[in-house]
């Protein structure tokens, strides 16, 4: 068996807009620059269990939560019908008709006229997460939690169980905190390694808990490659092409016949394929704030120039809203592209002083975006990823009596966009 080395590599990348692009390569879960190496002391065990937690239909499960007049009833939530709005979510009840996210309201409402659009309140939906990670640190240490997205999660328990059978109570038990602290449900997967964890968290989904162990490979190799995270249309046709259909066959492919064709991303998804992730909870979203991420994957991915400016614009808002939520300021900004041929973008800057400031942070990730080869139709962009790191509280604009004038009420439209939802206000967006 391989130890816990690094499996992440980086490569130079020719096409693109410099003759030269360096993309950053590494394992799905564990980017920006927190890779897979192990963060503890005194050797690996035999065996590590992982727990991944995903929300169900997330936005619209507390929606219908905090409206008994929604439960049971199709609805979205993406801002009000006549609206441009788009679905961020439904619940199961709209599912059944077809309404998928990333749909026009307009759209979803001719799947399934009855559809009740609500808008979107993503503070509260944040602080649900927040609420839930912090229960979760009195039954383990801090170092065994990781926040993935707005409503995901990783808990590796492999200091608090012995075996699976004690890793299904464990989840047993996380399922009853998260139902008795903010009714809501969660699917959970069990297993061995994050990636392993994440797709049988897409098992029995909604309200599921699946136990994947080393001797249920098969369960996973029966599942077509593109189930896989991280495998898109696109790759799934190329991996067609080689006569490789199901996670099973990408698990037993030479490692020579994927690294011809995907370099060393093909290596890494074979390696993930077998189960074979080594990596760790990742400390990105440490207990100190140290720093804050987010990463989010699109459904389908995206290449026009407005499409990614939107994209970018909209995770802005949420990490600067999340910078100061936490009343806190940053130096560092990364952005993170992954494109669905796996290839990644990372470029990391200094930023001129410390900020939570919105538009400081869009014209820097649009800055740094402009240095990355372009998605085109042939390479698009799949996920998002933005981390700022080097945090300060924030002492309040007097520190920066030069740009006092120009502070714009962010924290009063925080309140406006908890109150009246996402599309009340925004700044410089027409449409
Ligand atoms: N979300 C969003 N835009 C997207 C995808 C998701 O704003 N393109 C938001 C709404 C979702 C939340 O993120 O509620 C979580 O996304 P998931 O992909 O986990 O979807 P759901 O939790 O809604 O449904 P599921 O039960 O399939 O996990
Ligand atoms: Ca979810
Ligand atoms: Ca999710």
């Amino acid at each position: 068996m391989e130890g816990p080395g690094k499996i992440s590599s980086s490569f130079f990348h020719r096409s693109g807009r410099g003759p030269h692009k360096r993309v950053r390569l590494m394992p799905m879960y564990s980017f920006p620059h927190h890779k897979d190496v192990g963060n503890r002391l005194g050797g690996f065990p035999e065996r590590r269990y992982f727990i991944h937690l995903d929300f169900d239909a997330f936005f619209a499960q507390v929606e219908q939560r905090d409206n008994p007049k929604l439960r049971g009833k199709p609805i979205c939530v993406g801002g009000a019908p006549g609206y441009k709005g788009i679905v961020m979510t439904s619940s199961y009840e709209a599912r059944k008709f077809g309404v998928k996210t990333g749909m026009s309201v307009y759209e979803a409402l001719q799947y399934c006229p009855d559809l009740i659009s609500v808008p979107c309140y993503g503070q509260k939906y944040e602080c649900i997460m927040q609420n839930v990670l912090s229960e979760f640190r009195k039954h383990l240490p801090e170092d065994c939690i990781e926040q993935y997205s707005v409503d995901e999660c990783f808990l590796e328990v492999t200091d608090v169980v012995n075996d699976y059978f004690q890793a299904a109570k464990f989840a047993w038990k996380i399922k009853q905190i998260v139902k008795e602290l903010e009714h809501l449900t969660v699917t959970l997967g069990v297993s061995f390694n994050k990636t392993y964890a994440k797709m049988a968290s897409k098992f029995n989904k909604p309200d599921g808990l699946t136990i994947l162990r080393e001797e249920n490979r098969a369960d996973i190799y029966a599942l077509p490659a593109v189930k896989m995270w991280g495998i898109g249309k696109r790759i799934e046709r190329r991996l067609n092409h080689m006569g490789l259909y199901t996670i099973g066959d990408v698990a037993n492919s030479t490692i020579n016949t994927m690294h011809k064709e995907f370099g060393i991303n093909g290596v890494i998804l074979r390696k993930l394929a077998r189960g074979e992730d080594t990596s760790s909870i990742s400390q990105k979203v440490d207990y100190q704030q140290k720093n804050i991420n987010h990463n989010h994957t699109l459904h389908d991915a995206i290449f026009t120039n407005p499409e990614i400016e939107n994209e970018i614009r909209r995770m802005i808002e949420y990490v600067s809203r999340k910078l100061r939520f936490k009343g806190l300021v940053t130096r560092y900004f990364i952005l993170t592209i992954r494109y669905d041929d796996l290839g990644y973008m990372s470029e990391k800057i200094r930023l001129m002083s410390y900020t939570n400031d919105e538009r400081e942070l869009f014209n820097t990730a649009m800055h740094l975006y402009k240095k990355f080869p372009e998605p085109d139709i042939h390479r698009k962009a799949r996920m998002f990823g933005i981390s700022v790191f080097d945090l300060r509280r924030d002492y309040g604009v007097t520190l920066d009596l030069f740009r006092k004038w120009l502070r714009f009420p962010f924290k009063e439209m925080d309140i406006l966009k908890e109150r009246y939802g996402e599309k009340i206000i925004r700044i410089g967006v027409t449409g």
